[in-house]
């Protein structure tokens, strides 16, 4: 019997789809829909085992849907501006587009070697001027609605490079390149109003019901909504400020206040700006970055001024008023209030100046001798030393009351706060889309007409320049625009905001006069499920909210708010470590072993590798697997089945040789039953003494009923798992006489297909060249009607008894007993450590 040749196979149906454009979707606007689509990918080079994993995933969802009936939008296109190109080509005089491209084109290769059911119609990529031309224009459209400004603001500058740094290129306060020591520079810089959308991006959230909550948690703490109060605090004997506005949450802690702290671009730093030593303060503080995370770890320190503050509360208690460096101008009014009892920084600061620290709130429970020396009292409890604030509960009374007794007295009102700042779209870059901006010779804005778009990026440049390539373009710059010379913005955008609508454009990806047609969008979005890495919980998906409701904002036409309706986050891809004895990291094709245990480099083999953990797969720790070199040699499908097969989705899984031989053997013990079975069919041609057998059928409708479930829930690992059920299975009967073994078994080849597309439409092809690919029918009537009875217990005891037809996993069953009315309070303030579980019959959660 022949083996299995998957490279023959997996070719020729490659070929056959992208021939037969077969994944293309329709312009059939009255057929039900789903788009399907998976984070796009960066061209850095060639696809390594997340994009494989990411791609996997979203492809057996995109082949169900479709065989189910669906009219399927499942594309892919390139993020393919970016600094990579730009470092990339500098070092090899190169153009960042030839380089973009060059990858592009092998990327493009090596997913089609991987059978992806991808509309390859509808391909885009950002760098094109197809692309950002309709990106300008919306940038100019979101300029005109206020959506768009640009203002100056503080930036990561690093001197030497002469060049802003994002935050994660500044490490321990150094440029990531250069090494020299980062400043705060103010800039000029453009900026997204996505402030403006705080309270409805956090809003809604909780429509996404079909989000990771953990992905919804960090896009609420991004937002940051804070609630509290502005105070008007009265400064003494001053012409020139009569008063300060603090924004704070803690206006309970009002009569432990100690001091008033401003940031140094506060508007009264204006008095103090002829003060040498004021100067060199603001200086010191400039060395601080401008990430809220540097400016916590920073000493504190400040500046006393001559200025003296009034508590509210009480006109005799007066405290002085510093400029410190932990009170950033962006949040709240750049001022606070310092309590040093209850607020660390406070505590810090009051230590360091030798301030007062006034004890206000005490655990319950204590009494009146409780005093905060070294660490701030941030907790729940009873307020003290505060007059008529006294005995409140801290947080839920005293808070309401402070703000009560502030608004009477008309010094201060209720304020809301949110974290979330606009979001600053320059970069001074050359390889990123061009802002369709000028300047005229008064140095204001002037908007490069419609017409002109797109505004083109310059091609084979010098790129070793200092600052921004485009700085030095100066025939590019010049435009005249209404008869007025100008000058073009030389800043890029954020490639963030090339993702952040490139969904759109798939919609209707090869309309050259305009980014979309609204029908199509209409049509498509939301996207039905959207597949990417975790990583992107906070920005990307942020900015696409954001993005989203931008162009709904003032416009009567479109009006979506949420572009995503399903989200799922899959888990990485990871591989042990490997060192050699001078500690540098070595490749698992750089070692060798003849045990699984012990390992040796393969360039001396005497020399003992040291194994480290196993860590998602990294070009920095060379844990890396080449998914070309596999696809290579195990095929396509192996590849697919396997890094579906260990672990849940969203789970890690573990690369490991056995587990891509494993799923090598079993496409190869496949195609031999396949085999088996074929020849039955030839034997069988005019037999007539072939009996019908209720087994075959109840097997096949329960296992289709069981992929049906499992690829809905996303548990692509148990269909793994149901496919060797059913191996083993047909494997028993391939020899038996009965009717109806063909028609279930090609039933069973298209629920393979999604997983193992190839194997499954040459097995399909062989014995029936007419078969459509539609999802078969699930007869009901053998689907045994299945009883459960599960005992639900809690640390032993029997607390409920579950009367069900379906059969749970572990996870789904405590999460089911999660939302049991009668079961919450049991598992209330409580964490489950321990379940013992016993299919179908009993759970035991040991709770603490
Ligand atoms: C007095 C106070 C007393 C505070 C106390 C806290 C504890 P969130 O929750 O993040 O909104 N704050 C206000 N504006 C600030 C600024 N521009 N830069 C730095 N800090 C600022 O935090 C609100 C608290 O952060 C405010 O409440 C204020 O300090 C500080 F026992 O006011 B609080």
């Amino acid at each position: 019997m022949s083996r299995y040749n998957f490279k023959i196979v997996e070719k020729k149906w490659q070929l056959f789809w992208d021939k037969n454009k077969y994944f293309e979707a329709k312009k059939n606007l009255n057929q039900k829909k789903f788009y399907c689509l998976e984070m796009f990918p960066y061209p850095s080079g060639k696809i390594h085992m997340g994009h494989v994993r990411n791609y996997t995933i979203g492809d057996v969802l995109a082949r169900f849907k479709a065989m189910q009936g669906y009219n399927v939008l499942h594309p892919m296109g390139w993020d393919s501006f970016g600094m990579p190109a730009e470092n990339a080509a500098k070092q090899n005089n190169l153009d960042p587009k030839e380089w973009t491209e060059k990858n592009i084109s092998t990327m493009r290769t090596q997913l089609k070697k991987l059978g992806l059911s991808i509309d390859w119609t509808k391909e885009i990529s950002t760098c094109s001027p197809e692309y950002y031309k309709h990106q300008q224009i919306f940038f100019l459209e979101l300029y005109d609605k206020g959506l768009v400004y640009r203002k100056e603001n503080y930036v990561n500058w690093d001197p030497v490079d002469k060049t802003v740094l994002a935050n994660e290129q500044v490490i321990d306060g150094k440029g990531w390149r250069s090494g020299a020591m980062v400043e705060r520079k103010k800039l000029n810089q453009w900026f997204f109003n996505i402030s403006k959308f705080s309270d409805e991006l956090l809003l809604g959230l909780e429509g996404l019901t079909e989000w990771p909550n953990k992905v919804k948690t960090m896009q609420k703490n991004w937002i940051g909504k804070s609630f509290g109060c502005e105070i008007d605090f009265k400064i003494e004997g001053n012409n020139e400020v009569e008063y300060i506005k603090c924004f704070t949450t803690r206006p309970d802690t009002l009569f432990g206040i100690s001091f008033l702290a401003l940031s140094v671009d506060h508007p009264i730093a204006k008095f103090y700006e002829h003060k040498e030593e004021f100067n060199k303060f603001k200086k010191d503080c400039s060395t601080t970055g401008t990430t809220e995370e540097s400016i916590a770890q920073a000493e504190k320190i400040g500046f006393k001024t001559d200025l003296v503050a009034l508590n509210p509360f009480d006109k005799n208690i007066k405290v002085p008023v510093y400029f410190a460096n932990f009170v950033l101008m962006d949040y709240g009014f750049g001022a606070v209030f310092g309590c040093p009892a209850h607020d660390q920084r406070d505590l810090d600061f009051a230590l360091k100046y030798n301030l007062d620290i006034k004890t206000v709130v005490k655990p319950k429970g204590e009494n009146d001798t409780f005093k905060v020396e070294k660490k701030a009292y941030t907790d729940s409890g009873v307020i003290f030393n505060s007059k008529f604030l006294n005995n409140l509960k801290v947080p839920e009374e005293s808070i309401l009351e402070a703000i009560k007794v502030l608004e009477e007295k008309k010094i201060g009102k209720k304020k809301i706060n949110f974290r979330l700042k606009d979001w600053g779209i320059s970069r001074q870059r050359y390889w990123g889309c061009p802002i369709p901006i000028a300047y005229n010779k008064n140095n204001q804005i002037v908007k490069i007409p419609k017409e002109n778009l797109p505004l083109k990026l310059p091609e084979n440049i010098n790129l070793n320049t200092t600052g921004n390539p485009l700085d030095h373009q100066h025939d590019w710059k010049k435009i005249t625009i209404d008869g007025d010379e100008c000058t073009i913005e030389t800043d890029t955008l954020d490639t963030f905001v090339d993702s952040s609508w490139y969904f759109l454009r798939f919609c209707s990806s090869n309309n050259a006069s305009s980014a979309f047609d609204i029908d199509d969008l209409n049509y498509w979005m939301p996207v039905d499920q959207y597949i990417g890495g975790v990583e992107h919980a906070i920005l990307h998906l942020l900015y696409s909210r954001f993005f989203m409701r931008a162009l709904s904002y003032k416009n009567e036409k479109i009006n979506i708010e949420e572009p995503f309706k399903g989200l799922f986050t899959q888990g990485m891809v990871c591989h042990p470590t490997y060192k050699n004895q001078k500690n540098n990291w070595l490749s698992p094709e750089e070692v060798f072993s003849d045990d699984g245990k012990n390992y040796y480099n393969k360039s001396d083999p005497s020399e003992k590798v040291i194994v480290g953990t196993t860590e998602s797969m990294s070009k920095s720790k060379k844990n890396t697997i080449d998914p070309e070199k596999i696809i290579a040699e195990y095929g396509a499908d192996a590849v697919r089945l396997f890094i579906l097969s260990d672990s849940p989705p969203e789970k890690d899984v573990q690369w490991s040789d056995q587990g891509i031989n494993a799923s090598y053997k079993f496409i190869q013990k496949f195609w031999e039953l396949h085999a088996a079975i074929k020849s039955r069919i030839k034997l069988e041609e005019g037999n007539k003494n072939l009996i019908f057998n209720d087994e075959v059928e109840e097997f096949t409708n329960q296992q289709i009923n069981k992929i049906n479930i499992n690829l809905e829930k996303f548990r692509y690992n148990v269909i793994v798992a149901n496919l060797h059920e059913i191996y083993n299975f047909f494997n028993k009967i391939s020899d038996k006489n009965y009717k109806n073994l063909v028609n279930n078994y090609i039933k069973i080849l298209k629920v393979m297909s999604p997983l193992v597309p190839h194997l499954a439409f040459e097995c399909l092809n062989e014995i029936s060249k007419k078969e459509n690919f539609l999802w078969p029918e699930i007869n009901q009537k053998y689907l045994k009607n299945k009883h459960f009875n599960i005992v639900v217990q809690i640390n032993g005891k029997k607390r409920a008894l579950f009367e069900s037809q379906d059969s749970f996993e572990e996870n789904d069953l405590i999460e089911k007993i999660k939302k049991t009315e009668e079961l919450t309070k049991f598992l209330e303030n409580k964490k489950i450590v321990k379940s013992i579980f016993i299919k179908d019959k009993l759970i035991n959660l040991i709770i603490k």
